[in-house]
C-alpha cells in the first residue's frame, strides 16, 4: 500500500486556475434525500430510497434519510455556508415526492416553496443555482407501477420537470436532468444494492432506456418552456476503465464493462444511436433494449453540458469463474490495484480523471463539461477546538483538481468542479458511516464544522 496522504511535493504546483478557461465555475454538491430530512413534512410522500432504508439489512446501521442533515429546516444557515467558501455555484437535487407527491397528478406549493427560498437565498448571496431534477428519489407510487423498468415513468419524470421549472424557470439557469442513471438503473434494478433493491437484469436495461428518454423528454420541454437562457445537461457517474493486459481477453472484459458503463451512456446522449457491440451483448444475454422509433432522436438531441462524476476506475480482467456483477457482467473479473484506499474502499487515482476527460474530448467532442462530483469517505476525527484536520483529503482534492487542470492544459473543454460534498450526509446503503463532507456534521446536534478541505478549497478558489 502506498502511504495515506499523498507524497510530500518538493516543488510547488502550478496553480490550476492558469490552465482553466475564463468563467470556472467551482462549486459544492449535495442531493436531496442525503441531506434534506423533514422527510414526512409539508406534503412529501415516501421514495423508493424511504422504502428501500425500511427493508432489514438493506442499509448499513438500518439508517434512514428522515432527518440526515436537517437541511429542509437549516437551509439559511447552510447557504450562508455555502457562500462563505467563496464558491460560485451549488448544485442540489429537488425532491419529486416533495415536489409531486406520489408522482403523479397536482405540484404541491409547499415542496416547491421551499426550493423557491432556496433559489433566492442562494441568488441573495451571489451563488448560481445548479439545480438537478433527478438524484434517486423515485416517488414509490411510480415504483409500484413498474419504475423506471416502466416506458411511463420518463413520461412522468418530464411533466415534473416542468412543474420544477415553471416554479424556478425565471432564475435558474443550469439544468442537469438526471444524477447517474447508471446507478439508478444497474444498482438499483440489477444488484439490489440500492432501491428498490430488485435483481433482474432485464429490468436494469429497460430502467436505463427510459431514464434517457425521460432526460431526452425533459430537455425537450424545458427548451420549449424556457423563457430565459438555460443550459440543460445530464451527468453520468464515468471512469477511464482499463485492462489488465493486451491479450484480447482482456481487452474484451474491457470492451464489455466500459461498453455498460460508459458507452451504453454516452453514445445515445452524444451520438445518437448505442453502441452496436452493447446492443448485440445486451439481446445475446436476452436483455435488450426497448427501444421505439424516435426515442434516439428525443435521447440524442444536442446539450449544452455533460455532468461527469469522477471517483476511480477499475482494471478488468477476462475470468470464466468471475462475475462484475448484476448478471451482466459474467466473465469479468476487477483487478485489484496497489494503491490508496478512501473509507468507501475505493482506489484514489487522480490519473484517471484527467485520463477520462482527455477521452470523453476526443471521442465526444463538442461537448463542454463539468466535473459534477469529485471526493473521498475518509475516517475522520471528531472536531476538536472547532478544527478537523484532514489532510488525505485536502490531498485527494488537491491532487484531482490538478488532475482535471492538466485535462485542460490538453485540451479538455471543462468549464466547472463541483466538490462531492458539501457535508457529511447520508450515503444511501452505506449509511451514515462514511462522511464525503468538507463540512462535519454532528449528526446528534446537527452542528456543522468547516474541515481543513474546506478552509483548503475556500483558499484555492480565493487564489484564482
Ligand atoms: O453520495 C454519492 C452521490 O449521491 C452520487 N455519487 C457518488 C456519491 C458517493 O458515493
Amino acid at each position: 500500500m502506498k502511504s495515506p496522504a499523498s507524497p510530500a511535493r518538493t516543488t510547488a504546483p502550478a496553480s490550476p486556475h492558469r490552465s482553466l478557461p475564463p468563467g470556472f465555475v467551482w462549486g459544492v454538491a449535495t442531493s436531496s434525500y442525503q441531506i434534506e430530512g423533514a422527510a414526512q413534512e409539508d406534503g412529501r410522500t415516501p421514495s423508493i430510497w424511504d422504502t428501500f432504508c425500511r427493508v432489514p439489512g438493506a442499509v448499513a446501521g438500518g439508517d434512514n434519510g428522515d432527518v440526515a442533515c436537517d437541511h429542509y429546516h437549516r437551509m439559511p444557515e447552510d447557504v450562508a455556508m455555502i457562500a462563505d467558501l467563496g464558491v460560485d455555484a451549488y448544485r442540489f437535487s429537488v425532491a419529486w415526492p416533495r415536489v409531486q407527491p406520489g408522482g403523479r397528478g397536482p405540484a404541491d406549493a409547499r415542496g416547491l416553496a421551499f426550493y423557491d427560498r432556496l433559489v433566492d437565498e442562494l441568488l441573495g448571496r451571489g451563488v448560481k443555482p445548479w439545480v438537478t431534477l433527478y438524484h434517486w428519489d423515485l416517488p414509490q407510487p411510480l415504483e409500484d407501477a413498474g419504475g423506471w423498468p416502466a416506458r411511463d415513468t420518463a413520461y412522468r419524470f418530464a411533466d415534473y420537470a416542468m412543474m420544477v421549472h415553471q416554479a424556478l424557470g425565471d432564475r435558474v439557469e443550469n439544468w442537469t436532468t438526471l444524477n447517474e442513471p447508471w446507478c439508478s438503473a444497474f444498482l438499483g434494478y440489477a444488484e439490489g444494492m440500492h432501491a428498490p433493491g430488485r435483481r433482474d437484469p432485464a429490468a436494469a436495461v429497460a430502467a436505463t432506456h427510459h431514464l434517457l428518454l425521460g432526460h431526452g423528454l425533459a430537455v425537450s420541454r424545458l427548451r420549449e418552456a424556457a423563457t430565459v437562457p438555460l443550459q440543460a445537461g445530464i451527468t453520468l457517474n464515468l471512469s477511464d476503465h482499463r485492462a489488465a493486459s493486451d491479450s484480447p481477453e482482456d481487452r474484451d472484459a474491457l470492451r464489455r464493462a466500459d461498453g455498460v458503463a460508459n458507452r451504453l451512456y454516452l453514445d445515445p446522449l452524444l451520438r445518437g444511436h448505442y453502441p452496436e457491440d452493447v446492443v448485440e451483448d445486451l439481446a445475446r444475454a436476452g436483455t435488450p433494449l426497448p427501444v421505439q422509433d424516435g426515442d434516439l432522436r428525443t435521447i440524442g438531441q444536442p446539450i449544452d453540458v455533460l455532468g461527469v462524476n469522477y471517483y476511480n476506475y477499475n482494471v478488468y480482467a477476462a475470468d470464466s469463474g468471475a462475475d462484475e456483477g448484476g448478471g451482466y457482467g459474467s466473465g469479468i473479473r476487477t483487478v485489484p490495484q496497489d494503491v490508496e484506499r478512501t473509507a468507501m474502499g475505493w482506489a484514489v487515482q487522480p490519473d484517471g480523471l484527467t485520463s477520462l476527460l482527455l477521452r470523453l474530448a476526443r471521442e465526444y467532442p463538442g461537448t463542454p463539461l463539468a466535473v459534477t462530483e469529485n471526493g473521498a469517505a475518509f475516517d475522520d476525527e471528531q472536531p476538536a477546538g472547532g478544527r478537523l484536520r484532514d489532510e488525505r483529503r485536502v490531498a485527494f482534492l488537491r491532487d484531482h483538481v490538478e488532475a482535471m487542470a492538466r485535462a485542460c492544459e490538453d485540451g479538455a473543454d471543462v468549464r466547472g468542479y463541483f466538490a462531492w460534498s458539501l457535508m457529511d450526509n447520508f450515503e444511501w446503503a452505506a449509511g451514515y458511516g462514511p462522511r464525503f463532507g468538507l463540512v462535519h456534521v454532528d449528526y446528534a446536534t446537527q452542528r456543522r464544522t468547516l474541515k481543513d478541505s474546506a478552509l483548503w478549497y475556500r483558499g484555492m478558489i480565493a487564489d484564482r
